[in-house]
């Protein structure tokens, strides 16, 4: 193996790490300021075969463990992720870039999934189901699908994998998981989280790289369940892809154009709050992050005024400082993403009325010039069911201002009118209309007097329309790595006794 090799970090596959057949690498970025932080092996379709085939070669033992058993060794990943918080909290942190507080949440994210996965392998599983024939029991039991795929996200590289895996191990089904490429230090750091729990080999595999090799796994039909969390471009083609394909079993949650409404009767410091925390924490980057604010008119000049001022001075900086409220944005693409639709709201009719787009020298850290800087963009524009810019979703810091006159009824048709339906939220006093929006509002997350941001993994998380099918959480991941069986018992001694299926003979001999 020669120096530059054996400088590259590897795939975790049949509990070895291994180098890729093709010798490609890629690189990690630190966002904020553009230090490459290691050079990762990039995975073919011969490392995601191979780490299929241990998969499903580890599946039976796995299986056969008991749920108590399999979830030991979670409670010691759980164990690592809390006594190693701060550190992988800042090793999230210089991966993709949201500031420090947020690295941290992540971690904890994760161990909260853990621990609600791996504690409920002491909860009863299935069902006892009331037979019409005395002498019969009836039951409805879970058993694992087997290979279980999880491609995840940048944005959450630590949470979200645990979403999808802690959940399927637990279940008795075997992982391959390819994390982002933006984030395969995180992805190697879980994998080391596995390894050092001695987990039998080939039940946890990672291998890293791009959507070729998400690709591949995807498309072998040895893969039981794929779960995606990522955009919608991809996470539709996959839904397209496997939908078709008896015995695959697929979740996609993906982004939105999630709405924060504020009504006339908000109270205001709360919606402020509430905007501000759900448009630019983790800078835009979250699925659940909001670009839409529909505000009543009555309540628009106090609300603009208060809005724009935190926009205005928000902290933009390093994000390992514990003083700064929003970092860079991932990578250049986000970047380039961001500018292009702020450049349309500019050409559009609409009023711009925070431009952070280009910070100026002196807001961006010493030694981090090269990081991928933006400020908060805002415009305010008149509802337009064809302007595009309201519906499409940007994942930055690109907010708009939609007034809205009249009744709750018309604020929810405009929170409606998008493609998506992940995370919404209302804000205002009057219990009619919170309940109004709990029932009309399209969405698989409603909040109220809250920002659209922060769900707890013991709650369903996942969308309506076109953010997702299935939901990467807790009990809803269960649905989809689980199969069910209807178990049915016979207890009567004598087969004369089963009672009701002779009288179900003698009422077909009638
Ligand atoms: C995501 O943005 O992809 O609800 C997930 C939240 C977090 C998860 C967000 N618990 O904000």
């Amino acid at each position: 193996m020669s120096d530059e090799r054996a400088a590259t970090s590897g795939h975790y596959i049949d509990g070895e790490w291994v180098t890729g057949s093709a010798g490609e690498t890629f690189e990690s970025e630190n966002p904020a300021t553009g230090e490459t932080l290691g050079t990762f092996e990039r995975a073919t379709a011969s490392e995601a075969d191979r780490a299929v085939t241990a998969a499903a070669d580890a599946f039976e033992s796995w299986r056969d463990l008991s749920y108590i058993d399999r979830a030991e060794y979670l409670w010691e990943v759980f164990h690592e992720l809390r006594d190693r918080h701060d550190e992988l909290g800042a090793t999230v942190t210089r991966e993709c870039g949201k500031e420090i507080s947020e690295g941290r949440a992540d971690v904890t994210e994760a161990w909260h999934m853990v621990e609600w996965a791996a504690g409920n392998a002491r909860h009863p599983h299935g069902d006892v189901v009331p037979s019409e024939i005395a002498s019969k029991d009836s039951y409805m039991r879970r058993r694992p699908r087997g290979v279980v795929g999880c491609i995840t996200p940048w944005n959450f590289p630590v949470a979200i994998p645990f979403w999808h895996m802690a959940v399927a191990l637990v279940e008795g089904n075997t992982v391959v998981w390819k994390p982002a490429e933006q984030t395969p230090l995180c992805g190697e750091t879980v994998a080391q989280l596995f390894e050092a729990t001695g987990i039998p080999d080939g039940v946890f595999n990672m291998v890293q790289g791009y959507g070729d090799a998400g690709n591949e796994i995807v498309e072998d039909d040895r893969v039981d369940t794929v779960l995606f969390t990522g955009s919608a471009a991809v996470g539709h083609e996959i839904a397209d892809t496997l939908g078709g394909r008896p015995g695959r079993e697929v979740s996609v949650e993906m982004g939105g154009k999630n709405a924060v409404v504020v009504t006339d009767e908000a109270d205001l410091d709360i919606a402020v709050h509430a905007a501000v925390m759900s448009s630019f924490k983790t800078t835009g980057q979250r699925c659940v992050s909001s670009e839409r604010l529909v505000v009543h008119e009555d309540v628009l000049p106090e609300f603009r005024e208060r809005f724009v001022e935190v926009a205005d001075t928000v902290a933009v900086g390093d994000p390992l400082s514990e003083d700064t409220f929003m970092g860079p944005l991932v990578d250049e693409s986000q970047v380039e993403k961001f500018h292009e639709y702020n450049a349309r709201a500019r050409e559009s009719d609409a009023e711009v009325l925070v431009d952070r787009e280009e910070l100026p020298p002196t807001e961006i850290p010493d030694g981090h010039a090269d990081g991928h800087w933006v400020g908060p963009f805002v415009y305010e524009t008149d509802y337009d069911p064809e302007n595009p810019l309201l519906r499409e979703e940007v994942f930055g810091p690109h907010v708009a201002l939609i007034p809205y006159s009249g009744s709750i009824e018309r604020a929810v048709e405009i929170h409606n009118d998008v493609p998506y339906g992940l995370a919404g939220a209302i804000v205002s006093e009057d219990y009619r209309q919170l309940n109004y929006f709990r029932d009309h509002a399209e969405v698989g997350l409603a909040y109220a007097n809250l920002p659209c941001i922060g769900a707890e993994v013991q709650l369903p998380f996942g969308g309506v329309k076109k953010s997702g099918k299935g939901a990467p959480s807790a009990r809803e991941v269960i649905e989809a790595v689980t199969e069910r069986t209807a178990w049915t018992v016979n207890n009567a001694e004598d087969i004369e006794m089963a009672q009701g299926l002779s009288a179900e003979i003698t009422r077909r001999d009638e």
